[in-house]
């Protein structure tokens, strides 16, 4: 047996895969068809009789060398590929995929465009506490010419509490403040009934991460003509994330953002773990922005700055973090928020470092 019997082998193999190829690919086009007749008739694509007779042939008119079973396990292979192939478009590729839409989907947000390759950042207290403390936030935003404020005046605490924000003041205040700086509203919105209201207020609705499986909220954001802000949930795998953008998206809205927070690991030098990869997979998977939440994420201001770096390196279409006047005195989030110097410091040697990248 030398080298040339090998060849030969190799070679018949090749011819009984390109058999097997145009076989797997004929019946396919068969199975297609049946696909359609189903539909006509409204009969359920999985046949489970129809299956056990399918494998019931295999077992009688197997003549080896391979064992009924493994054969068995390659038809149900090619049962599922069928089903696959029969299901409708909207099922195999979702709204919010790139398979579905090629190109990258720019939302505007009072002329800022994110999405569009510019990186943007959202910066702004935690929880909006007062008119002045929102006002010395966007005098220092207006300075290092960011447009995108954020602010929460509906707070998810853990604890009930702990401070649950000023609601539709808080709303009025960011409001206020936005139009005295031109800046544009991202607030949090918890609860169905508050998404009209909140359209006067602000610029972008955010879902937040304990929200990120509210699909009756997801619905009543889908239904709206305002851009939503979307951040992943605390335990939320990537695939769980899409799904909450497609409920959204599902219901009309295809202005989304999507925001990675972190997750929850086991580790415990960060609040939560950045899952910076989720970044590229989410913008190859979709077409929609994607921002990375800094604070959130790291509950560090030491690891800020290279967090935020890191973002900008892979590709974020943003990079949000928060900002108060005191944070020693904030009311929610308060070890990790920058005070004005700190984040005018921060800015500076984020744009150097967004420079050298360009
Ligand atoms: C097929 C696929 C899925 C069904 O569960 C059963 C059989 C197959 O691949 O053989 C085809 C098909 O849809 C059918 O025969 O009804
Ligand atoms: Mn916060």
């Amino acid at each position: 047996m030398g080298n040339n019997d090998l060849q030969q082998l190799r070679q018949k193999v090749d011819e009984i895969n390109s058999q097997l190829l145009h076989l797997l690919n004929e019946r396919g086009r068969v199975v297609q068809e049946i696909g359609q007749i189903k539909k006509l008739q409204g009969t359920k694509r999985f046949d489970p009789i129809r299956e056990r007779e399918v494998l019931d042939m295999v077992a009688e008119q197997n003549e080896g060398p391979f064992e009924t079973s493994t054969l068995q396990h390659i038809f149900k292979g090619i049962f599922k590929a069928s089903l696959e192939l029969q299901e409708d478009d909207n099922r195999k590729a979702l709204l919010v995929s790139r398979k579905k839409k090629k190109e990258n989907t720019i939302v505007d947000v009072k002329g800022e465009l994110i999405g569009n390759g510019t990186q943007s950042f959202i910066m702004g207290p935690c929880a909006v506490e007062s008119l002045e403390q929102v006002r010395l936030v966007a005098e220092a935003m207006k300075e290092q010419g960011i447009k995108l404020m954020r602010g929460g005046a509906f707070k998810p605490r853990t604890s009930p509490y702990d401070f649950q924000g000023l609601g539709v003041e808080g709303l009025q205040i960011l409001r206020q403040v936005a139009d005295e700086y031109d800046l544009a509203v991202i607030s949090e919105i918890l609860n169905p009934i508050d998404v009209e209201l909140a359209l006067d207020y602000v610029d972008v609705i955010q879902i937040g991460a304990r929200n990120m499986q509210n699909f009756d909220l997801l619905k009543a954001v889908g239904r709206v003509k305002k851009p939503v802000l979307l951040k992943r949930g605390l335990a939320a795998t990537i695939d769980e994330f899409i799904h909450a953008a497609e409920y959204i998206i599902a219901q009309g809205n295809d202005q989304i953002i999507l925001c990675e927070r972190g997750i929850r690991t086991y580790e415990k030098a960060t609040r939560n773990t950045l899952d910076i990869s989720a970044v590229p997979i989410l913008k190859k998977e979709t077409h929609l922005p994607v921002v990375v939440d800094v604070t959130h994420s790291t509950g560090r201001k030491d690891l800020l700055l290279p967090t935020a770096k890191a973002a900008l390196a892979i590709g974020a279409d943003a990079v949000m973090a928060e900002v108060h006047p005191d944070p020693a005195v904030a009311l929610s989030d308060s070890a990790q928020q920058m005070d004005i110097p700190q984040f005018h410091e921060f800015m500076e040697e984020l744009k150097s470092f967004k420079n050298k990248l360009q």
